[in-house]
Order: structure tokens, then C-alpha cells, then sequence
């Protein structure tokens, strides 16, 4: 009998990438969508358009705003692992509409919860928790035992999802595990996420597509890893024998200033002739440097990053610089 897994969030970039892993696992994988009036499932059309996985994942209408919803997705997927990815996930936009982003990112980690404890349906879950927990950081480099300082109401969103789910994992003796995962990128990141925003950009630029990059703080640094390789971490947290709490990072630390430049300067082109600063992207408050130890997923999971810096930056590059030339291609077809 193969394993079962429910994945929320599953059309975003970390969901996406687990689906993935787990259909290579011999998972049976359902994902919960949200009903959008345009298609949302761009990430994911290609593993759920092939025959091969065709009945092994399914994807179901539900919603962490929607208590019942995920009530009745229990019942009917009974699953053995839940991967609770779905959030409202842009720090900057979480200033814009917070009781939105407390609601889903936060009070929607309790549903989740609460439709286990109502239904006694019990599966392992995995919480997404994140570095924007440490916020204004009381300590470099930032380690499980780091005290939390959110910065934003994202990460208050998140810190409540993170205790919650530690609660319940004392409370009533369920298998949780909170992945406290640093900044992790791709060629499927979002692309109003600064590193996406800046190699669209870029390769934009470089072919005669866009004119100028506006970004807000250039000084902010951050500990940036492939999504590739975070979803095994989630994977191998549910394996264990006792549920835990781990830091997945890559140990550097990198400026905004420093992402820019690197990938302007792949693509052989200067940032400073095309970059602007808006404060619009600016935020009220901001976190200004993150830096993981991730020594306890090493020792205990076995888990570490291969990809760094340099490379994560070379293979966004390479994957955009596709895009733009399609982009180019479909303009010059047009005339
Ligand atoms: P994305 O923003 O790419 O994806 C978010 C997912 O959540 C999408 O599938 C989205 O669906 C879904 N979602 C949004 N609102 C709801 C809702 N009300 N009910 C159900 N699903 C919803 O995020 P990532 O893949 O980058 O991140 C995955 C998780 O990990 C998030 O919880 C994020 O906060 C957290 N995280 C991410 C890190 C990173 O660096 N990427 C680091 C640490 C934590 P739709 O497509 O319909 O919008
Ligand atoms: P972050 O990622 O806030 O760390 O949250 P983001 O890429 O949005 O910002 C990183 C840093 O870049 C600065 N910045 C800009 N950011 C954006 N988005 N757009 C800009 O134009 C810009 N200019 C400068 C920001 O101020 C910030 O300091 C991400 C999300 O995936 C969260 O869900 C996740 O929890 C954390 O990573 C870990």
C-alpha cells in the first residue's frame, strides 16, 4: 500500500517541488486548491497532465480560510502525511492586508489542526515555518534555540502557526514538526520575490525587453538556498521516529545589493545602469539579516545543502534567460 499525503499550497513554488518528490516516492499525493476565476496551477500542470501519475495525484477544492473544508478533505483522503504549505506568503503584502494574512497563514494552521483533534483522522503534518521568525535577530548565526522577533504581520502569522503546532504536538501527542526554513529559491519563485523579480529582470534587460529594475532595500541580507533541495528536508522531518522542530538554511549570508549584482554580471551587464530605487517597495519594518545554522537537520536528518549562493543565482539565471527569449520569440511573431 503506498503512503498518502495531503499537500496545502500545492500550486506554489515549495509545493510543486514536494509534489514531485513524493509521486517519485511511490506517494499517492492529493492537493488542495483554491477556486480562482484564471488557472492557478501553471507549477504543477505538468506532473498532473502526465499519464503516468494519473490516479496518483488529485487535486480537491479547499481553503485554510474554510474550517469545514478541510474537515471533509480528512475525511475523504484519510492521509498518512499532511504538508501544510498554503499561506498568504509576501512579507511586504502581509503589511497591505494583515487580518487576511493572520486568517490564513496564521488561524489557518489551527483549522488544520482542529479538523485532526474533531475528525481523529492523525496523520504526521509538517508546519512551514520560516526565518521571518527571528525578524530582528538576536543572534548570528540563528539556530533553533534562537529567541523569535517578528517583524512584520507575516511573521506573527507564522510565529502563531508555530506555536500552535507545537502545542498540539505536547498537548495532545501529535507527530508535528515545525521546518524553520530559510529564504529558498528557483526558477519557480514567485516572481514579486526579490531574487525572481531581479533574474526576470535582468534577462529582460538583456534582451532589449525591459529597461530598468526598481527594487527598495539593497542592504538587507539573507540566507538563501535551492527549493529542490528544502522539500526533502520537509520529507525526511515526517520520517523520524519523534516529531522536532529544524532549521534548513545554507549557512552564507547575502546582500540584495550582492544577489543584483551577481546576476547582472552573469548576463555581463552592469546593474547600476539600469537599477532604480522605489521606496514603495520599502517596509515598515524590516529584517536585516539572516543567517541559518542548520547543524541539527545535518546531524539528526542527514540533510545539507549542496546548491550555494553562486549557483542557486546561475541556475535562476539560465531558467529566466529561456523565458525571455520565448518572451522574445512570441513579440517578434507578433510583429
Ligand atoms: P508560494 O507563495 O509560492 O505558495 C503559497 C501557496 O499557498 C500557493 O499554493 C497558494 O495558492 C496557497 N494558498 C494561499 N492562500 C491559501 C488559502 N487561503 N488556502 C489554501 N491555500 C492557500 O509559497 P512558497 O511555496 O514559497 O512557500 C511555501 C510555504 O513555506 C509558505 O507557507 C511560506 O510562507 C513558507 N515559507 C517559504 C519560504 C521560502 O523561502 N519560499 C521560507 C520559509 C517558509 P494559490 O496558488 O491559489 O495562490
Ligand atoms: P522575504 O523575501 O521577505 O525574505 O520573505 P523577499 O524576496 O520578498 O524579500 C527579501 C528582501 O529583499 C528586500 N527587497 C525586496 N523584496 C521584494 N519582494 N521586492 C523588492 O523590490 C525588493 N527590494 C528589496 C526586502 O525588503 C527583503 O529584505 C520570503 C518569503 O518567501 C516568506 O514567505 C518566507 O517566510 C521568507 O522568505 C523566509
Amino acid at each position: 500500500m503506498s503512503k498518502v499525503a495531503l499537500i496545502t499550497g500545492i500550486t506554489g513554488q515549495d509545493g510543486s517541488y514536494l509534489a514531485e518528490l513524493l509521486l517519485d516516492k511511490g506517494y499517492q499525493v492529493f492537493g488542495v486548491i483554491r477556486r480562482s476565476s484564471s488557472f492557478n496551477t501553471s507549477r504543477i500542470d505538468h506532473i498532473y497532465q502526465d499519464p503516468h501519475n494519473e490516479p496518483r495525484l488529485r487535486l480537491i477544492y479547499g481553503d485554510l480560510n474554510d474550517g469545514s473544508s478541510l474537515n471533509r478533505i480528512l475525511r475523504d483522503v484519510r492521509p498518512d502525511e499532511i504538508y501544510n504549505l498554503g499561506a498568504q506568503s509576501h512579507v511586504r503584502v502581509s503589511f497591505d492586508i494583515p487580518e487576511y494574512t493572520g486568517d490564513v497563514t496564521g488561524l489557518g494552521t489551527l483549522r488544520l489542526l482542529e479538523a485532526m483533534r474533531e475528525t481523529g483522522i492523525q496523520p504526521r503534518i509538517y508546519q512551514a515555518s520560516s526565518s521571518e521568525l527571528y525578524g530582528m535577530a538576536q543572534e548570528v548565526p540563528q539556530t533553533e534555540t534562537t529567541p523569535f522577533y517578528p517583524r512584520s504581520p507575516y511573521a506573527c502569522a507564522k510565529a502563531y502557526a508555530f506555536y500552535i503546532t507545537r502545542n498540539y504536538r505536547e498537548g495532545y501527542d501529535f507527530f508535528a514538526c515545525n521546518g524553520i526554513l530559510f529564504n529558498h529559491e528557483s526558477p519557480r519563485r514567485g516572481e514579486t520575490f526579490v531574487s525572481r523579480k531581479i533574474t526576470r529582470a535582468a534577462t529582460r534587460i538583456k534582451l532589449g525587453l525591459q529597461e530598468k529594475l526598481f527594487l527598495g532595500n539593497l542592504e538587507a541580507r539573507r540566507d538563501w538556498g535551492y527549493a529542490l533541495e528544502y522539500v526533502e528536508a520537509m520529507w525526511l522531518m515526517l520520517q523520524q521516529t519523534k516529531p522536532d522542530d529544524y532549521v534548513i538554511a545554507t549557512g552564507e549570508t547575502h546582500s540584495v545589493k550582492e544577489f543584483t549584482s551577481e546576476v547582472f554580471g552573469l548576463l555581463d551587464l552592469d546593474y547600476r545602469k539600469y537599477l532604480e530605487i522605489d521606496p514603495r517597495y520599502f517596509r515598515p519594518a524590516e529584517v536585516d539579516l539572516l543567517q541559518g545554522d542548520a547543524s541539527k537537520a545535518k546531524r539528526e536528518l542527514g540533510w545539507k545543502p549542496k546548491v550555494k549562493f553562486k549557483e542557486l543565482v546561475h541556475i535562476m539565471v539560465e531558467a529566466d534567460l529561456e523565458v525571455a527569449k520565448r518572451e522574445a520569440h512570441m513579440g517578434a511573431f507578433r510583429g
